[in-house]
């Protein structure tokens, strides 16, 4: 019999699973109603974005997509949307989120970025399938994604895949044309496990697991928010992928605020710069 968690924490029956596979479809972490409030707010932050001509907020995606699909590809994004609205800074440290994160890495969670992903109807660009590694290295690979899902991703609307257990591999090489990625022959997007979800629902994964995701062939958008997470004692071994707001601590404490000075500080502040 599995025990249910006290507080928003993984069932005993989840962390065993996230042990052994490197990643977890959390169930009805946020209600459809609380999905369907976090999708308006992203798709409209998409709208001002567009409206102002901010460069970026579409694009094709990855340029290794063309090595997933020959079919148009077109991607709405956005990094660090805590910037643009209050109720996405209240959900990245709600602590239905951050205490099921907190099962995986620890009590203190402090957050390296956000990205919003829209991927529209039709067209919406498949990722090629890679781990998060080689994008921003750290020391003791703490780090994880949670994708929160604010409407269902079916197969078909192109849903994250995973390569379970890949993450005991370690850094793997990656190609480096058009992001960080696995060659497509060897890793083919299809050939991974799909993580078909529902509105509310969050996929947590180790930065060291394979994945990726197909095309969204629908007619309805796909939209989701990654929050990429580490334990605040997990020092970065590149100084690459700095964003505003990144240090923010989600949960719990920065346990290497106070460090005198030293290397540990010293290397924070590659991070905090
Ligand atoms: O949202 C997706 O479909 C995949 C995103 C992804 O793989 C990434 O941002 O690293």
């Amino acid at each position: 019999m599995i025990t249910p968690a006290k507080d928003h924490g993984l069932t005993p029956k989840e962390k065993t699973f996230y042990q052994e596979n490197g990643y977890l479809l959390a169930k009805s972490v946020f209600t459809r109603k609380e999905a369907e409030h976090f999708r308006n707010e992203t798709h409209q932050i998409a709208q001002r974005l567009q409206a102002a001509q901010i460069e970026g907020v579409s694009n094709e995606g990855w340029g290794a997509g063309a090595k997933v699909t020959d079919l148009p590809r077109e991607l709405l994004h956005c990094h660090n949307v805590q910037y643009q609205s209050a109720a996405l800074t209240r959900l990245i440290s709600d602590p239905r989120l951050t205490d099921r994160a907190a099962d995986i890495i620890g009590p203190n969670i402090q957050l390296h970025h956000t990205k919003m992903f829209i991927k529209p109807p039709e067209k919406g660009a498949p990722f090629p399938m890679h781990q998060d590694v080689p994008y921003f290295p750290h020391e003791n690979h703490s780090m994880i994604a949670a994708i929160i899902h604010f409407d269902d991703a079916p197969i078909e609307k192109g849903c994250v895949r995973v390569v379970p257990g890949s993450y005991k591999r370690g850094p793997l090489e990656h190609l480096h044309d058009g992001g960080h990625h696995l060659p497509v022959e060897e890793y083919p997007v299809a050939g991974a496990t799909p993580c078909p979800a529902e509105a509310g629902d969050v996929l947590f994964f180790s930065y060291l697991t394979i994945h990726g995701s197909g095309l969204n062939e629908s007619p309805q958008a796909r939209t989701t928010l990654l929050v990429q997470m580490r334990d605040p004692a997990d020092l970065p071994t590149a100084d690459v992928h700095i964003s505003r707001g990144q240090g923010m601590i989600l949960r719990g404490i920065d346990t290497l605020a106070n460090a005198q000075a030293g290397v540990d500080s010293a290397k924070r502040r590659i991070v905090a710069a």
